[in-house]
């Protein structure tokens, strides 16, 4: 992997840049469309390139592990050929997946304990048995094993669960360092800042990151619950520490609104259920504000679900009929409403990307989060 820092914006920590991975160039602030279990929910791989403009994916080492299992993915060739999809994948380890399995799991020096959450059956993830796992799926930009603290929580569970995460990362790196891919193309290892929301750790585990100079760093343990002020603290306090020359990623984030301030503190990259979830509950984020589509007042509007931007999906079929679809529950309700918000994440972050190049993001940024926060 190689990343290039093409621009830096002259009032803010934006920039741009790119990551030429063995899957194919992305172009950075980008955003990462969820394909938790090997799908991209509702929406097929045709219309994540041709539609969406996707350029990235995630995939989870928790859930692919379970279902369909190391062994489909290894004969099938790893999860790039299983499904179809010839771009870059990035898997989050699996860490933050056994974590929100309340009660289900047990947490040890040596690793984690946890029970499926499909059949109940016990199973342990070690940070060497999490690096072999995402070896055998594949993907070109793996994370490392990490324990997400919930918020609130206290000063001292924080500093001893950061100590636990860095005793975690130095095994990852040692596995990792130590096997190689195994189907021709490389993969890099992203290690995560955890700390909570305290300053102090928040610094030390920063800095402890960037002593390992991987090929990329990632910020892990915002956005679970902690007010917006203080996610952007925190990532403002890390980004001062990590290298500039790495790409940066903001785990789990977030609104279009999070996303744009993000960029501004220098993030990179960014993933998230929300495009995906809140479609299929009818929430859709457009260029104009975020709109419930069940609401009433969609009833008689025949307009575009966005004329803002160009996109055959949004421009195409109407609000009126896209609030038919989803009260009738039509399956194709959560089609459209999943690739309508997948793209306009992926415009926004271009458009950001452009902004950037263009020397006016902040001007830009800034009116652009009021816009795309109003509820219509
Ligand atoms: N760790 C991992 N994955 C994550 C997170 C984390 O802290 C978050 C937090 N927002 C989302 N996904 N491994």
């Amino acid at each position: 992997m190689k990343f290039k820092l093409e621009n830096k914006d002259q009032h803010s920590k934006a920039r741009a840049g790119e990551i030429q991975t063995d899957h194919g160039l992305i172009q950075t602030p980008i955003f990462m469309p969820v394909g938790t279990a090997g799908s991209v929910k509702a929406v097929h791989q045709r219309e994540l390139t041709y539609d969406v403009k996707a350029q990235i994916i995630l995939g989870n080492t928790y859930h692919l592990y379970l279902r369909p299992g190391l062994e489909v993915l290894e004969k099938a060739g790893g999860l790039h050929k299983f499904m179809g999809w010839s771009s870059p994948i990035l898997t989050d380890s699996g860490g933050y997946q056994v974590f929100s399995l309340e009660g289900n799991r047990k947490i040890k020096e040596e690793g984690v304990v946890f029970k499926s959450h499909i059949d109940g059956s016990k199973h342990h993830f070690t940070p060497e048995s999490v690096m072999d796992i995402q070896r055998t799926i594949g993907a070109d930009i793996i994370m490392a094993f990490d324990e997400c603290t919930p918020f609130p929580c206290d000063w001292s569970y924080a500093k001893n669960s950061m100590h636990l995460t860095h005793r975690w990362l130095k095994r990852c790196i040692d596995q990792f360092d130590n096997t190689s891919g195994k189907y021709g193309y490389s993969q890099s290892l992203f290690p995560i800042v955890q700390g909570s929301t305290f300053k102090d750790l928040r610094m030390d585990a920063a800095r402890f990151v960037s002593d390992q100079d991987r090929e990329g760093n990632a910020i892990g343990g915002l956005s679970v619950g902690e007010p917006a002020e203080m996610m952007y603290e925190m990532t403002d306090l890390v980004t001062d520490i990590l290298p500039e020359d790495k790409p940066r990623y903001l785990m789990g984030v977030g609104t279009p609104a999070n996303i744009l301030e993000g960029i501004a503190l220098g993030i990179d990259m960014f993933d998230c259920v929300m495009p995906t979830r809140n479609a299929r509950n009818g929430m859709l984020f457009t260029s104009e504000g975020i709109i419930n589509i069940r609401n009433e007042r969609w009833k008689m509007d025949f307009s575009p679900l966005d004329s803002g931007f160009d996109s055959h999906v949004s421009n195409f079929y109407s609000k009126a009929y896209l609030r038919h679809l989803t009260i009738s529950k039509e399956m194709l309700a959560a089609q459209i409403a999943s690739i309508h918000n997948l793209s306009f994440y992926l415009w926004l972050v271009t458009q950001a990307r452009e902004h950037i190049q263009a020397g006016d993001f902040t001007t830009w940024k800034n009116a652009m989060v009021e816009k795309v926060s109003r509820r219509l």
